[in-house]
């Protein structure tokens, strides 16, 4: 499938989609953002692809909402439309494992998509921040609640309200990054950490997936019980049985994802 605005490759069962307009530092025209959420429903519904990965450029996964195409809207225009949840949201709500890719600018829209995925491998040059404020406006797309969920309330006023940048080192220092590799090994770094993971039995990687998630939505009580059941239903799968024999018998095991 071609789209304007992104490039998909795929690495074995590793689907990659690139954000693609380097002229304006990838900026999350409605365009772009309508054609990431299609590869992503692609990429989801293709049953040979395991793992996905959301990527940009050496210069910026994405600087934000594109300013020029939202300046003169007004609030029932945004409203109306349901501005952002419609192509935005795509990205949460995906069962597959999905890894954020990123080098270079991370800012506003950028980082709150980054934050969608299930974690950021940074580059060395990566530049996370929210800078909202310093159009006049506040992130809408999450960025508030999920940043202040990574790195916590002080950094989160911080970023927010001086509109300052992070860079990698902070970023993962603060937990907002998993990972920091060099610029120009990201994607070779990215795809192999993918791919370990593709490995893996597909079913137990989604409720791994879904399981960690519950921890922002719940109590602990709530999430610990609901971790234990799944803990015990994934004993009624093939991929249990083979995973715990293959480590009994001394062999790496075979999942078939069933
Ligand atoms: N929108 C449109 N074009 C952009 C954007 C953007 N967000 N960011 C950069 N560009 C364009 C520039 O206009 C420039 O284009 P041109 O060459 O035609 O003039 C080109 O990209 C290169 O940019 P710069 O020349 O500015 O490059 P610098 O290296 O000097 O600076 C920066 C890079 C620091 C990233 C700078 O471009 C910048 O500050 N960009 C804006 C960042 C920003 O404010 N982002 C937040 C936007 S608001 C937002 O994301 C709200 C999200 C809400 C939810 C979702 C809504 C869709």
């Amino acid at each position: 499938m071609n789209y304007e605005n992104v490039i998909t490759e795929r690495h074995g069962k590793v689907g990659v989609i690139q954000m693609n307009r380097p002229k304006s530092l990838n900026a999350l025209s409605s365009g772009l953002m309508k054609d990431v959420s299609a590869a992503l429903e692609a990429f989801e519904k293709d049953g040979d692809i395991h793992a996905i990965i959301l990527t940009g450029n050496e210069q910026a996964f994405a600087a934000g909402a594109d300013i020029p195409e939202i300046k003169d809207q007004h609030f029932i225009d945004l409203y109306t439309t349901d501005f952002i949840n419609a192509d935005w949201e795509g990205i949460a709500k995906c069962k597959k494992p999905i890894i954020a890719a990123v080098a270079g600018f991370a800012l506003g829209g950028g980082c709150e998509i980054a934050m969608m995925c299930d974690f950021i491998i940074a580059a060395d040059n990566a530049k996370f921040g929210q800078p909202e404020i310093k159009l006049g406006v506040i992130p809408g797309a999450g960025g508030t609640q999920r940043l202040a969920r990574f790195i916590g309330k002080s950094k989160t006023m911080d970023l927010c309200l001086t509109g300052r940048m992070m860079g990698a080192e902070e970023a993962e220092n603060c937990g907002l990054v998993a990972r920091v590799v060099p610029v120009e090994k990201i994607m070779e770094e990215t795809i192999a950490i993918a791919t370990q993971i593709a490995k893996y039995s597909q079913p137990t990687v989604k409720l791994a997936k879904e399981v960690i998630n519950k921890a922002y939505e719940t109590t602990l009580r709530e999430g610990v019980k609901y971790e234990r059941r799944i803990f015990q239903a994934l004993f009624s799968t093939e991929d249990q049985k083979e995973g715990m024999n293959a480590f009994v018998e001394k062999r790496k095991p075979d999942f078939h994802n069933k």
